[in-house]
């Protein structure tokens, strides 16, 4: 017997799947100059296969309903490979758990699609309870790697049901298909925001970490740390160095955490991360860059005031209201860079710019002066170096 109901829902699915698929992306003009952001997001919870949420058995599923519910696809790893724009998604089911999913584009503004499977990531003999924000790494030592944060309950703690540790769990793959879980990374704290630089230093692996108290805290160190790991297939924290830290009145006085690894560039290792603020709308998440020495990667050299990026209007809305965050960006030869963001942990984004661009935002805008007074002085002399130009 035919299901009329069955397949007209379905083909209204498909047919509204393949419209949000195909649909063309479009940079929003004139923008700030130094970043266009693009109209739509790139991925959504609506682009995950019809596979992944329906039974397409009119038998079994006569309501065509859902059967898994994606809640959110956001903080997603992002590099090219194999001819493709590719971003490691974090993929958040309706339970709640997060897993990663690999999404392919010809052009990196659009036309996202997901494989046809989620990513199998092996568990090691302690299982993740959840897993997300991979950070990938085409390392120089030839493997691809994704670290992530790896949650489990907080076994000290039973009958907090909301006590959690983070760590980073390690992963490395060639064809981003099958992967290798190697052993988590050891260290004297929690750990989350856990990014592994492209290039040996010293002969060693290098870590951007972030050392923190609890699961939530940064706690009275943080910043964004720096560790050298002798052997990554049993990573240790040894010595720690903060290399970017948290100050009061910044965007980054609560916490901060280093997006993807930095591009090498002719000026230095350029830097995107994440600062949060509290306020009472409670935190704030945004992004900003910094600049650290090509001899010296642990040597800020410029770091322009404030903020890169912010929530803006619709971005603002989400499950986690108030955040921007990456953990992806992709430098194309031509010195393109696609900056991949998440906002509200809900949804992916993409804005344009370019090293030139990226590196004269960092090396001309003025550093934070920290007083009010300070940032009247920095407009009031741009406001007197523009009376020349004030006719053109
Ligand atoms: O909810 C905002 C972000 O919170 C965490 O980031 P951080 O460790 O810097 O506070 C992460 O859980 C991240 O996934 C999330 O987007």
């Amino acid at each position: 017997m035919t299901n009329t109901l069955f397949d007209k829902r379905l083909h209204a699915l498909r047919e509204e799947h393949d419209r949000l698929l195909e649909r063309e992306n479009e940079p929003l003009l004139p923008g700030n100059g130094i970043y266009e952001r693009y109209r739509f997001p790139v991925l959504t919870r609506d682009h995950t296969p019809l596979e992944w949420r329906y039974d397409l058995s009119p038998e079994r599923n006569p309501y065509c309903m859902e059967r898994f519910g994606i809640n959110g696809t956001f903080n997603a790893g992002a590099m090219f490979h194999d001819g493709k724009y590719v971003l490691a998604v974090r993929v958040e089911g309706n339970d709640r758990k997060s897993f990663f999913a690999i999404a392919e584009s010809p052009n990196g503004i659009d036309n996202f699609r997901f494989r046809k499977y989620p990513v199998r990531m092996p568990e090691t003999g302690d299982p993740d309870t959840n897993v997300y924000d991979m950070r990938l790494t085409a390392h120089e030592d030839g493997w691809i790697y994704g670290i992530f944060c790896t949650e489990r309950k907080d076994l000290t703690a039973p009958d907090d049901l909301s006590a959690a540790v983070a760590s980073a769990g390690i992963a490395r793959t060639k064809d981003l298909e099958r992967w290798e879980r190697l052993p988590d990374l050891k260290s004297p704290g929690q750990q989350r925001n856990v990014v592994l630089h492209p290039e040996f230093v010293d002969g060693k692996y290098a870590l951007y970490t972030r050392p923190q108290d609890s699961f939530i805290d940064a706690g009275n160190g943080g910043g964004i740390g720096w560790a050298l790991i002798d052997d990554i297939t049993r990573a240790e924290v040894g010595e720690q160095k903060i290399i970017n830290g948290r100050q009061y009145h910044t965007v980054k006085e609560m916490k901060n955490g280093e997006g993807p690894h930095p591009i090498r560039t002719p000026r230095g290792w350029l830097h995107l991360a994440h600062g949060v603020r509290m306020c009472a709308a409670g935190l704030r998440y945004v992004l900003y860059l910094y600049v650290t020495a090509l001899d010296d990667p642990t040597r800020v050299i410029a770091e322009p005031a404030g903020y890169f990026m912010a929530p803006l209007s619709g971005e603002r809305v989400g499950d986690v209201s108030n955040v921007l965050f990456s953990n992806g960006w992709i430098a194309d030869p031509d010195g393109r860079v696609l900056i991949y963001y998440a906002s509200c942990d809900t949804r992916m984004h993409v804005a344009v710019s370019s090293v030139d661009r990226l590196l004269d935002y960092c090396f001309n805008t003025v550093p934070d002066g920290f007083r009010s007074a300070a940032s009247v002085e920095t407009l009031c002399r741009l406001i007197d170096s523009n009376e020349p130009f004030k006719q053109r």
